[in-house]
């Protein structure tokens, strides 16, 4: 079975914020690897600001799902996870975005890849960068550290790790 190499993107900004990616992270299913995980980023809200700061953090996986699949498996996770419906950029317990599949360039209604709306988020591209410096962007060209060194990142937070490894 072929490997795809994603990357995964994930928020939360209600509740025991540390405790939701934890199990974001631990209730992947089986066909995601985790490979590396970012450090943990207290972010400060971005587009919609009236609301708590974010925990942020950046997945290195393998996975043998196609980009439909793995979808559908993150949207009932996310559910299952206590995701209730919020409104666009709004408070969420737990936020799994697909940032990008191999170099896959995709544009559907259901899913749009690279992510389609991660352009100056640094809340992203500092996790990224610290995982993956060296990634190029599929269609920019750009690598993560580059995009990373020309954004404000001076209002976000690395967290203390309690654990030597956030895996
Ligand atoms: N996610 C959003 C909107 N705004 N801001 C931060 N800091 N972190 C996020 O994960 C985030 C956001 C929509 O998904
Ligand atoms: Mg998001
Ligand atoms: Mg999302």
């Amino acid at each position: 079975m072929q490997k795809h190499q994603i990357y995964l993107a994930l928020g939360s900004n209600l509740g025991d914020r540390f405790e939701n990616l934890r199990s974001a992270r631990q209730a992947l299913p089986p066909q995601v690897t985790i490979i590396a995980c970012s450090a943990i980023y207290e972010t400060p809200p971005w587009g919609y600001t009236d609301q708590p700061a974010f925990y942020n953090q950046v997945l290195h996986c393998e996975t043998s799902l196609n980009p439909q699949a793995l979808l559908q498996y993150i949207k009932t996770l996310e559910k299952e996870l206590g995701r209730a419906a919020s409104f666009q950029n709004g408070p969420r317990l737990i936020d799994i975005d697909i940032l990008f599949y191999d170099n896959l360039i995709l544009d559907t209604p259901e899913l749009g890849l690279p992510h389609p709306r991660i352009e100056g988020r640094a809340f992203v591209w500092l996790p990224l960068a610290e995982l993956a410096p060296k990634f190029v962007h599929p269609t920019s060209g750009k690598t993560a550290a580059q995009i990373v060194s020309e954004l404000d990142t001076s209002r976000i937070l690395k967290i203390n790790e309690p654990t030597p490894r956030q895996c």
